[in-house]
């Protein structure tokens, strides 16, 4: 390579660092981000990161520090010899040995105790299911008689025990402001706690590479006070609004009704629409997003899916369903009402 392919390549990659770099700046109201914990599980996790970060910040100064200091001191000298050979030390050895020995099981105390504290089924806790597909949420509160998807109410100020498992791949929930992640895996339930002090949505994703759009399945919890909370969940655990006869919502439930998408999708009250394929949308117009909280929900966002789902979401289940704009209208001002 000449300098001058070098000096390009050195740019491009420097380029692409800084463009990386302030990617990663965009925020949105609660930064998603570990360190800004929003309640006592994601609490738990941080008392216990900044000791352990802080013991090795001064291991590394330490260890770093005194191997500076013996390239300096020990450094070669002109005119100096083969200085003297050493084979070992047996005080030294002893003491890097039991050094981290004790830092280590120190550590060990409060990380054992935390895995114990983050494990535990609170009492008294909200109950929810979250089942993993490529690439959504589907979430469930069995004690509501709430089924919905990628979206997660949650009170403020209360435990809610999350079981958590797949019906395809192995997929990780994560909502890094409550808590640490949990496996979903097929056949199997995993629990964690998530908790929220303050109202607010809080973002969440998938954290197991799960396939093509394993980036597009992000979530969202949305806490909130109690009395907001039960009147969401009441509001969800009735059957779907009927559209009134003659509007172009009418058309678009018929057009449900009798076309493909009943085939995945169940809306609680319309017959025939109990599909398991695709998420629930009893509820549709209640969320701010879909697709697993890929895109905002709106008409436009709502248009270009429904005209080619595979083109925004790589590998999405729902294919084109050839429908024409005047179908799409009418299935969108009855999705719209859903509420
Ligand atoms: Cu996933």
């Amino acid at each position: 390579m000449t300098g001058r392919t070098d000096r390009r390549l050195m740019m491009a990659v420097a380029g692409s660092c800084l463009a990386l770099l302030l990617s990663a700046c965009t925020r949105t109201s609660i930064p998603q981000d570990t360190f800004h914990a929003a309640g006592p599980e994601a609490h738990k996790i941080n008392d216990l990161f900044w000791p352990v970060f802080w013991i090795a910040v001064g291991v590394f100064i330490i260890v770093e520090g005194l191997l500076v200091f013996a390239l300096v001191r020990f450094r070669r000298r002109p005119g100096g010899g083969i200085p003297t050979q050493v084979h070992g030390n047996r005080r030294l050895e002893i003491m890097w040995t039991i050094i981290p020995a004790l830092l280590l099981a120190g550590v060990a105390v409060p990380t054992v105790g935390t895995i114990f504290a983050l494990a535990a089924k609170p009492p008294n806790a909200l109950q929810i299911t979250v089942t993993g597909h490529q690439w959504w949420w589907q979430v469930e509160y069995p004690t509501l008689h709430v089924t919905t998807a990628n979206e997660i109410h949650i009170p403020v100020n209360k435990a809610v025990y999350v079981t958590v498992t797949s019906v395809d791949v192995i997929h990780s929930f994560w909502v890094p402001n409550l808590a640490g992640k949990q496996d979903l895996e097929p056949g199997h339930k995993n629990h964690l706690t998530i908790e929220a002090a303050q109202p607010g949505t809080y973002l969440g994703q998938c954290a197991e590479y799960c396939g093509l759009s394993h980036a597009n399945m992000r979530l969202r919890v949305i806490a909130e006070s109690p009395p907001d909370f039960l009147a969401w969940a009441e509001q969800e655990s009735k059957p779907a609004e009927q559209p009134s006869a003659g509007t172009l919502a009418a058309q678009g439930e018929q057009l449900f009704a009798t076309g493909a998408c009943v085939g995945c999708h169940t809306i609680d009250g319309l017959k025939g629409a109990a599909g398991t394929v695709g998420p629930d949308l009893t509820h549709f117009a209640s969320r701010t997003s879909f697709a697993g909280a890929t895109f905002q929900n709106n008409a436009g966002n709502l248009s270009n899916w429904l005209h080619d789902p595979p083109a925004i979401k790589p590998g999405a289940d729902m294919p084109s369903l050839g429908l024409t704009q005047d179908q799409i209208g009418a299935l969108i001002a009855y999705l719209e009402g859903l509420k």
